[in-house]
């Protein structure tokens, strides 16, 4: 089982800084790796990872992006005098050479090759390479914005090469426009490139027009480039999580690629100089955790910016420990996306409409022209915070944050409650069964399952069911599996004690057609999700979601795009925001969900409530077992092929429930209110 992850950094990255005076370049430090590394060290994270030297890229690996000509006129960089290097920078947009930068740009391509290799050959499942210089902004001809050589459009073209792989899904969480990797692939359909960055209107530096969402790729490429330029600064988790739950998560799942490149700036995070966003370090660990269901879990990430120490420390760490496998934090208050990013969004999403099944049902564009010509708007941050007025050339403002708590690793990763005649499962603790149940407690059961006459040993589960509720939030377990006798009767069970023993929010995601009984909690004690293939009545309560499926045959297996659809467009959003403590996860025989869809939904879920979830499965349904036991265990999710367009049904199931819901969950928009 490919297991581990790789950290790759080599100190010789930092024998390179800024030898004169320039404004634009004097925040890409040396420093930028030492913190870093320091904090994973410190943190325990280094030590955990499995340690790949660096290399030096060979001159064809540098050619498979760039121009001979180029490369030969870096390759006399350290031979200049401080002269010469001054004038050979001046060629370029904001960047800077030094005598040993060539020999570092050789490293950070190499350094992503080696995480490359590593996790295409199976020596880990994953990875992160600390490198400098940066590469996102470096073109085929040109330095540019810090960036000598394009470390990741290499990597995608030389996993293409040299690891048969067919189709490279690069993410692009820095703060600026990758534009060098925009270019590296725009006719180009195998490699599907997204980047949000700051824009505002296109007076943000590197300031391009195709910066624009309206940028999509060319000729075959058509599609294939996705921009969401943030016209305000400000951006917050909620604006960051929504565009992965509506326009990065659908088409990626749609794309199936074989590999994920994560260009990893930081410089997106609180308190950076260049950003000026405010998503919060821990939004990485959410951002990392939806990525690692994509490619079978090959992921790798690799730095691009990130200039305040702090929060660029903070970010790498939650990056890596997500990587690791750490239950990633609760995310702190998402209120939801502003205007200004629900207007990006929207502008997107009908931008790529014609190329993506996944969106072939978005709305129109609120308005015609693209953010350039639009009206600018200076009046404010993204969130409604005041500016001080404060030129920023100026003065730096102190910007703080709550640091994220620690993350909490229970000692035991899996419980699991069986039936003495199944095998054991491995790597789950089996939780004894034996244990007397406190005689309170069964009569609290009897009562509440009077109408069901349960029997004896029925009754053990359910309370073993219990026991692993407890275990949960006493942080001993993460996660637990359960194979009961009949799920919506352990659903009730579970609910009933999760309410009368001041559980905070649990989260219930029900896959199957019967009704379960949910005694009335307190409004918002509980959330409960329905996926099923039956109508249901109409509904008022926020707390209660039925989203109604295709109707098919009972062997049959619900159709994919759609219910990925469904997880990703209505439950995923509502899930973050409602920010659950608990979540339990059950299905119901002949819930017609395959077993690569049930692993994504359980591997997905897994980002909240520090990844305490309880999945009940009904006896009988033995054959979903060990999947399910090493989707908790965090193996990597097998992938479900391309999707296709979801069945308009199912669209229009989801659309219904999203437009009930979207004014109380606020993570369900898709649209801006109006024109501004
Ligand atoms: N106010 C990367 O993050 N512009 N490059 C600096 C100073 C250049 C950023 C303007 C920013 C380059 C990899
Ligand atoms: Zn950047």
């Amino acid at each position: 089982m490919k297991s581990g992850t790789a950290l790759i950094y080599d100190e010789e990255m930092t024998k390179y800084k800024l030898l004169w005076v320039d404004p634009a370049c004097k925040i890409e430090v040396p420093e930028r790796l030492t913190v870093s590394y320091k904090a994973l060290e410190e943190n325990g994270l280094a030590q955990r990872c499995v340690n790949v030297p660096v290399r030096q890229a060979t001159d064809a690996e540098i050619l498979l992006a760039h121009s001979e000509e180029y490369l030969e006129a870096v390759k006399k960089t350290p031979h200049m005098t401080l002269e010469e290097l001054m004038t050979f920078t001046q060629q370029y947009g904001d960047v800077y050479f030094h005598p040993n930068i060539y020999h570092c740009a050789k490293l950070a391509i190499g350094a992503t090759l080696q995480l490359v290799d590593s996790v295409l050959t199976g020596k880990v499942r994953n990875g992160m390479a600390l490198v400098r210089p940066p590469g996102h902004h470096s073109q085929r001809s040109a330095a540019n914005g810090f960036c000598v050589f394009n470390n990741v459009a290499i990597a995608a073209h030389y996993a293409k090469k040299h690891h048969n792989v067919k189709r490279v899904l690069i993410v692009d969480w820095d703060v600026h426009h990758g534009q060098g990797v925009q270019y590296s692939f725009e006719d180009d359909p195998s490699v599907l490139y997204f980047s949000w960055h700051r824009y505002e209107h296109q007076d943000f530096w590197p300031k391009l027009r195709e910066s624009d969402y309206d940028s999509v790729g060319k000729g075959k490429g058509a599609g294939f480039n996705i921009n969401v330029p943030w016209n305000k600064v400000g951006m917050e988790n909620s604006d960051y999580l929504s565009v992965f739950f509506h326009v990065l998560l659908p088409v990626a799942y749609e794309f199936c690629p074989d590999l994920v490149l994560v260009c990893a700036g930081f410089d997106s995070a609180i308190g950076d100089p260049e950003g000026h966003m405010c998503a919060t370090p821990d939004i990485f660990a959410h951002l990392t955790h939806l990525l690692m269901s994509l490619a079978g879990g090959r992921l790798c990430a690799v730095l691009e910016g990130g200039y305040n120490l702090t929060s660029l420390a903070q970010s790498v760490c939650q990056t890596v420990q997500t990587l690791l496998g750490d239950p990633a934090p609760q995310p702190s208050e998402l209120i939801g996306p502003c205007e200004s990013a629900l207007e990006s969004i929207q502008c997107v999403r009908a931008a790529h409409k014609p190329y993506w099944d996944c969106l072939k049902h978005a709305e129109a564009p609120p308005i015609s022209e693209p953010s350039t010509k639009r009206c600018k708007q200076t009046e404010g941050e993204g969130h409604g915070k005041a500016e001080d007025g404060e030129k920023e050339e100026e003065k730096e403002e102190m910007v703080v944050w709550q640091e994220s708590p620690s993350r909490l690793v229970p000692p035991s990763r899996t419980a699991a409650v069986l039936p003495a005649e199944v095998k054991p499962l491995e790597g789950c603790d089996l939780l004894e069964p034996s244990l007397a149940p406190a005689a309170d407690i069964l009569q609290t059961l009897r009562n509440n399952l009077l109408e069901k006459s349960v029997d004896e040993g029925s009754l053990k589960t359910l309370y073993s069911v219990i026991t692993l509720f407890e275990k949960m939030k006493k942080n001993e377990i993460r996660n637990g599996l359960a194979l009961v006798p009949h799920v919506p009767v352990a659903i009730s069970c579970a609910v009933k004690h999760a309410a009368e023993s001041l559980t905070n929010r649990v989260l219930v995601v029900f896959v199957g057609e019967e009704d379960v009984t949910t005694y009335s909690t307190e409004e918002g004690k509980m959330l409960f999700v329905q996926i099923s293939r039956r109508q249901s009545g109409e509904q008022k309560s926020q707390y209660k979601v039925s989203v109604c499926l295709k109707k098919s045959p009972p062997e049959d297996q619900r159709d994919v795009a759609g219910f990925m659809h469904a997880v990703l467009g209505l439950l995923l959003p509502l899930a973050y925001e409602y920010d659950p403590g608990l979540v339990l996860l059950a299905r119901s025989p002949g819930c017609g969900v395959g077993e690569a869809a049930w692993a994504q939904l359980t591997s997905l879920l897994q980002g909240l409530a520090q990844g305490h979830t309880l999945v009940l499965l009904q006896v009988g349904e033995e054959k979903a077992l060990r999947g399910t036991a090493a989707s908790l265990q965090g193996d990597p999710v097998p992938s479900l092929g391309p999707l296709g367009a979801p069945p308009p049904e199912d669209v229009e199931a989801v659309e219904r429930q999203r437009q009930r819901l979207q004014t109380s969950w606020k993570l369900l928009q898709t649209t801006a209110i109006s024109e501004k």
